[in-house]
């Protein structure tokens, strides 16, 4: 496969579709242009929904469950064939280092495929008897029906790992796609597009309109009559956009948004895996990962204990650096106006009485990448639970860290927020740690670790961090409709 992805088109109907509009792609590593991408009007998200919707009466309408399973699986295949490109396309678009990308993200993106072929073949369809009153009975079957067309916009956080985790579900269902990745990492959906095709998904079954979000190709995607049903994941403000959009047409929505994630560590926890736990959790993806860790609460025997480890694991574990060199671990924020947002709750939690621990202010890196987006992961201390930094989200490598007294301080605390993505919590009483974890009110909690995930299990939010799941047989709900069969057989 030729790629030249210095220039990154749509892909519509099975080919790529190149617009009059064009902005300039910048690397966040260096701070230099990289490409440039097609910035799709109405015109050509018009194009894509019609083609989408015409691939809903070809030869895709047809295929069983098993053929789309099957489909499924010759994707994930073509794409493990393509694993360097598409790993080489995702640091151009991001600067995430290359050994999270190459051994985490890309194999976990690609998996979402297999995942999803293997719930949706297992899944028991109901299937029962009625009896008639005048003799003999019904067979009611209820089966899964495609929705129609899917409007996927996604964030450049996990670019293709979160839009596989979409578009893989909504495939094995039989829906046709339309997807909006976000502005600032088109390659590795248009890498998916072009390689699922090669694979022998129908043209028009996958599509990519590339672009900016609002008042562009994110808004005239999520208002296109067209579109059948809408699953979005980013801020929690564009999440009320889009739920907006959506309620034109009563189509269903479902939003994966933001999180001010907790994480509790109780005096009886294992207090250096809890703090390599923890290190991780607050700055795997230079902190942009919508799971991660932005309030710690150390039980008070150990704060001072636990506040030192930290410490100790952040200075082995920070290492940033040229995002293909394999010991790197610690890219860049994605663009200027993040490292400033970053930056900017950094100087007024500084101003408002908070010690930096750690770090508090940008990175300076030597050249090449010294005109990069680079910030410091940061631990402060000593705010209240109502200054900014402890509320809002910053989605950048960063936490505060105050001491709690007990079980039932902890609990109203982590869940005196706007959000309930997720939580950790670290304690070496195992009835405890599950006591609390039902009392949080949070889409996930952890207990002794951090981000594990399984396909299976559901994901999604409380709150403001989220409406509805996704994952497993929740994710087959979304991007299905059930329909019950019921047929009269004779006694
Ligand atoms: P964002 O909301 O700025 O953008 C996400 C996508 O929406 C992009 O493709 C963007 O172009 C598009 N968009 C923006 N405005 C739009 C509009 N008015 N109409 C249609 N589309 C629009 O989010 P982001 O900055 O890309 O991602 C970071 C945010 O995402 C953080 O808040 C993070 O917590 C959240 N996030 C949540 C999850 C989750 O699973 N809950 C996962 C990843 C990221
Ligand atoms: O790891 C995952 O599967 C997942 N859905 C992560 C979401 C991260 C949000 O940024």
């Amino acid at each position: 496969m030729t790629s030249s992805l210095s220039t990154v088109p749509c892909f519509i109907d099975g080919r790529d579709e190149q617009g009059s509009t064009w902005f300039d792609k910048i690397d966040p590593a260096t701070g230099r242009v990289n490409g440039r991408v097609c910035e799709a009007g109405s015109e050509l998200v018009e194009r894509a929904v019609s083609a989408a919707r015409r691939s809903l009466s070809g030869p895709w309408a047809r295929t069983t469950l098993a053929e789309r399973a099957a489909m499924l699986r010759r994707i994930a295949d073509a794409l493990e064939a393509h694993i360097d490109e598409i790993v080489d396309a995702e640091i151009t678009d991001t600067g995430k280092p290359i050994t999270a990308t190459r051994n985490v993200e890309i194999p976990r993106a690609i998996a979402n495929f297999r995942a999803f072929a293997d719930i949706a073949l297992a899944e028991e369809k109901a299937d029962f008897y009625t009896p008639l009153a005048g003799g003999g009975r019904a067979r009611n079957i209820t089966v899964r029906a495609p929705i129609g067309v899917i409007g996927v916009v996604a964030p450049w956080n996990l670019p293709l790992l979160l839009l596989t985790w979409k578009v893989a579900p909504a495939l094995v269902c039989g829906n046709a796609v339309v997807v909006k990745p976000s502005e600032h990492s088109p390659r590795t959906a248009l890498l998916l597009a072009r390689i699922a095709t090669q694979a022998g998904l129908p043209e028009g079954v996958l599509n990519i309109v590339q672009g900016h979000g609002a008042n562009a190709a994110g808004a005239h995607l999520t208002a296109h009559p067209g579109v059948d049903a809408i699953t979005f994941t980013g801020e929690t403000r564009t999440g009320e956009a889009i739920m907006k959009a959506a309620s034109q047409g009563v189509r269903p929505v479902s939003l994966e948004l933001g999180g001010k994630n907790a994480a509790v560590i109780f005096a009886d926890s294992d207090i250096d895996a809890a703090a390599a736990g923890t290190v991780r959790s607050m700055f795997d993806n230079c902190g942009q990962v919508c799971l991660t860790t932005e309030r710690i609460l150390v039980q008070r025997p150990i704060y001072e204990r636990f506040l030192e480890s930290i410490v100790r694991h952040a200075e082995t574990a920070i290492r940033p650096g040229d995002p293909r060199a394999q010991s790197t671990t610690l890219g860049p924020a994605i663009s200027a106006e993040q490292r400033a947002k970053v930056l900017g709750f950094y100087d007024r939690a500084l101003a408002a009485g908070a010690s930096a621990v750690i770090g508090g202010g940008a990175l300076q890196m030597p050249k090449p990448f010294n005109d990069g987006f680079w910030v410091q992961p940061s631990v402060f201390t000593g705010l209240p639970d109502d200054a900014e930094i402890c509320r809002k989200e910053v989605f950048g490598p960063c936490a505060h860290v105050s001491p709690f007294d007990d079980e039932d301080e902890a609990v109203a605390r982590v869940n005196a927020s706007d959000y309930g993505l997720a939580s950790a919590l670290w304690s070496g009483d195992a009835d405890r740690a599950e006591r609390v974890a039902r009392r949080i009110q949070s889409g996930t909690v952890w207990i002794n670790c951090w981000r594990v995930r399984d396909e299976r299990a559901a994901f999604g939010g409380f709150k403001k961090s989220g409406l509805g799941r996704e994952g497993g047989e929740w994710s087959l709900d979304f991007y299905s409709e059930l329909k019950t069969i019921c047929r009269a057989e004779n006694a």
